[in-house]
């Protein structure tokens, strides 16, 4: 083939870059339960504009936050079914789904932030997105979610004790509600979306979750004590619909994959900024935050490993985990 001037080559050039992708340009539709500047949101949008970039503007993610899809349970489902491309949720309602996504979900698992960051960075983390695939998801990656503490209306939580019948709300995992089972809690599944009015109304006594999340939902203004027990820092999952994925030319999947890896970088930084910023809001709108003593709470999971970490293989993997140094 003749090529006769320099346009012609830079076209072929960008032609042949491009040349495995679809014909078709696509917005690919993304669901998040959390307002448009929570640090989610905003990774998702940065990881379109990356991919955008890398399609020369043919493919492109839309971020509908605010639950405006549905709730994560729906969304999961709607992703399976390639109704939506993707949705970022907690690993939580995957529990049930996929069940190596239980393994960085249990209880007092990851040492501290950097731990936890270099598990999932690692070969152990793709093993558990890779799990989400037999189950109709491509694991894209991972987002930080902090650490998940309980936080009571109406007295403060020091001890294991105090935790004793309290109402706590969970997500909508079994995991989630043996976790609080094991503290001594009446657990109660229910939608996030859900929880302002249950512990206004005292349906509930208690939620738990990262400051984040406490501080964005207004939870604090109805929960006042973040009992700091720290007990999980189940991550968010970034996943991809598997029907969606495979009609994809294997360029494009590797321009998803990567972009999604860098929203990584993007989201740590802007995660580490907001934790600080809702601490300072929560103390501000008067939430008390209350040192407890973990070591009883660590004490009593045992029995939740023993019932969900059968599997010698998730054992296994908890091993490994604690082995990351
Ligand atoms: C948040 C998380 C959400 C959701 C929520 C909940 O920290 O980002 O995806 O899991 O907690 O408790 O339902």
């Amino acid at each position: 083939m003749k090529i006769p001037h320099l346009f012609g080559r830079v076209a072929l050039a960008a032609g042949l870059l491009l040349g495995g992708l679809a014909a078709q340009a696509t917005e690919f539709r993304s669901s998040d339960i959390h307002p448009e500047d929570y640090p989610t949101v905003l990774a998702v949008r940065h990881m379109g504009e990356a991919l955008s970039k890398a399609t020369g503007g043919k493919h492109s993610i839309k971020v509908y936050a605010k639950g405006s899809l549905g709730i994560e349970k729906d969304t999961i489902e709607q992703t399976k079914l390639g109704a939506i491309a993707m949705t970022r949720v907690n690993v939580a309602p995957m529990n049930n789904i996929c069940p190596a996504t239980m393994v960085p979900t249990m209880p007092f698992l990851f040492r501290d932030k950097e731990h936890m960051r270099k598990v999932l960075d690692g070969a152990i983390g793709d093993e558990i997105l890779k799990d989400c695939e037999t189950q109709g998801f491509v694991g894209l990656a991972f987002y930080d979610s902090g650490a998940r503490s309980i936080y009571t209306a109406k007295r403060p939580i020091k001890t294991l004790a105090d935790v004793k019948g309290l109402k706590v709300r969970v997500q909508q995992s079994d995991l989630w509600v043996s976790l609080l089972e094991a503290m001594g809690a009446n657990a109660t599944p229910m939608p996030f979306g859900e929880v302002y009015t249950a512990l206004k109304t005292s349906l509930v006594d208690a939620a738990e979750n990262n400051y984040p999340s406490y501080e964005s939902s207004r939870h604090f203004e109805v929960a006042k004590y973040f009992n700091k027990t720290e007990h999980s820092m189940a991550p968010e999952i970034l996943l991809f619909s598997k029907r969606v994925w495979d009609k994809l030319s294997a360029d494009e999947q590797k321009a998803i994959r990567t972009a999604a890896k860098e929203s990584v970088v993007y989201m740590r930084k802007l995660w580490d900024e907001r934790e600080e910023k809702s601490l300072a809001i929560v103390k501000a709108g008067g939430a008390e935050i209350i040192e407890v003593d973990k070591a009883p709470f660590k004490t009593a999971m045992k029995p939740v490993y023993d019932k969900f970490l059968k599997d010698p293989k998730l054992q296994d993997m908890v091993k490994r985990i604690d082995a990351v140094k």
